[in-house]
């Protein structure tokens, strides 16, 4: 059962026991009064690439006109770090909490402490190990991509544009362990366990990171000198990826093709340049969606378990048109 699939069973289950719960004890979720300002809790994992810097300050950016006197944490990378964060946010005494958790299961306990503190709680961005934790039953809703389809996407891009005989593939995975990194690889996968030409002969972890995304490329392209394709879980490591194989005397986007997720300025820049192929966009401006969401709730509307964000494509059919808009 994918994720999607679960998140819907889940939803289904979960908003059955809302309405249970609601209806029959104080199990539901935590509500949301509905007053001018609220104290928000955002509980970033780490400042260390464009996308994260984004996120964060479109949290910053959404503040004032929606009312939060807004308490940001940074984790630094720490997923420990991170459940500590909320602890201290849920003493401060917020009202909602939006976390992005870094990792599927090291989080959980930080949504079960805030549910236990009757303070709602949104996942954005990354969600949680939906075997433990449920949307409508342990937090409110997940805001994000799909990001099976995002992994999936990039598949089908690669085998329609993808000029060689057999394609010999490296994946640089994102973050062991966040929804992101799994979900990205199945959905790529997937796609491309169903046709024989293309191998996934490597797949390694760069943390979502520029400099260990080069590095693990260098590693890499020592085991596997015939790598013609690069399928990076984010622009990040597909940048790092491409120094890598610029050090080496390859040539991205001639003789070997650069795909990946995010839509980054330097990743539109790749593309404008011809060293990346394709880039799926997953945004980081989350605020406005996080501010339109929490006041739904405050006004006692039932939330969807899934607030999905729809994603662009960018290939050198558009990136120079979207690069002013990019971060
Ligand atoms: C996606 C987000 C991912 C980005 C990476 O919603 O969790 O984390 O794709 C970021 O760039 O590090």
């Amino acid at each position: 059962m994918n994720r999607r699939t679960m998140l819907a069973t889940a939803a289904a289950i979960g908003i059955g026991f809302v309405t249970l719960a609601t209806a029959a004890s104080a199990d539901g979720l935590p509500p949301l009064e509905k007053k001018d300002r609220y104290k928000v809790g955002f509980s970033q994992m780490e400042s260390n690439n464009p996308w994260r810097i984004a996120e964060t300050k479109s949290f910053h950016d959404t503040a004032e006109k929606c009312g939060w006197d807004l308490i940001a944490t940074d984790a630094a990378g720490s997923a420990a770090k991170q459940v500590a964060d909320v602890d201290s946010m849920i003493a401060q005494g917020i009202d909602v909490l939006f976390l992005p958790p870094r990792e599927e299961k090291p989080l959980i306990p930080a949504v079960m402490k805030a549910k236990a503190a009757g303070i709602p709680t949104f996942l954005v961005d990354r969600s949680v190990d939906p075997n433990v934790a449920r949307p409508g039953e342990h937090f409110v809703a997940f805001l994000g991509s799909d990001f099976i389809d995002q992994g999936r996407r990039v598949a089908e891009w690669t085998l329609e544009n993808f000029k060689g005989e057999k394609g010999i593939i490296v994946e640089l995975e994102g973050t062991t362990g966040s929804s992101p990194a799994n979900d990205r690889r199945k959905g790529f996968d997937d796609v491309m366990a169903q046709h024989d030409n293309m191998t996934i002969v490597a797949s390694q972890s760069g943390d979502f990171a520029r400099d260990l995304g080069r590095q693990v490329m260098e590693t890499l392209l020592q085991a596997h000198p015939d790598v013609n394709i690069v399928y990076a879980h984010n622009d990040e490591m597909a940048i790092g990826a491409i120094q890598a194989l610029e050090l080496a005397g390859r040539k991205p986007g001639e003789d070997v093709l650069i795909v990946s997720i995010d839509g980054t300025r330097d990743a539109l820049q790749a593309i404008i340049d011809g060293k990346m192929g394709v880039t799926v966009e997953s945004s980081p401006f989350f605020g406005p969606l996080a501010c339109e969401v929490m006041q739904r709730y405050a006004n006692g509307e039932t939330i969807e378990p899934w607030v999905q964000v729809k994603d662009r494509i960018f290939t050198s059919a558009n990136a120079a048109e979207n690069l002013a808009g990019a971060y």
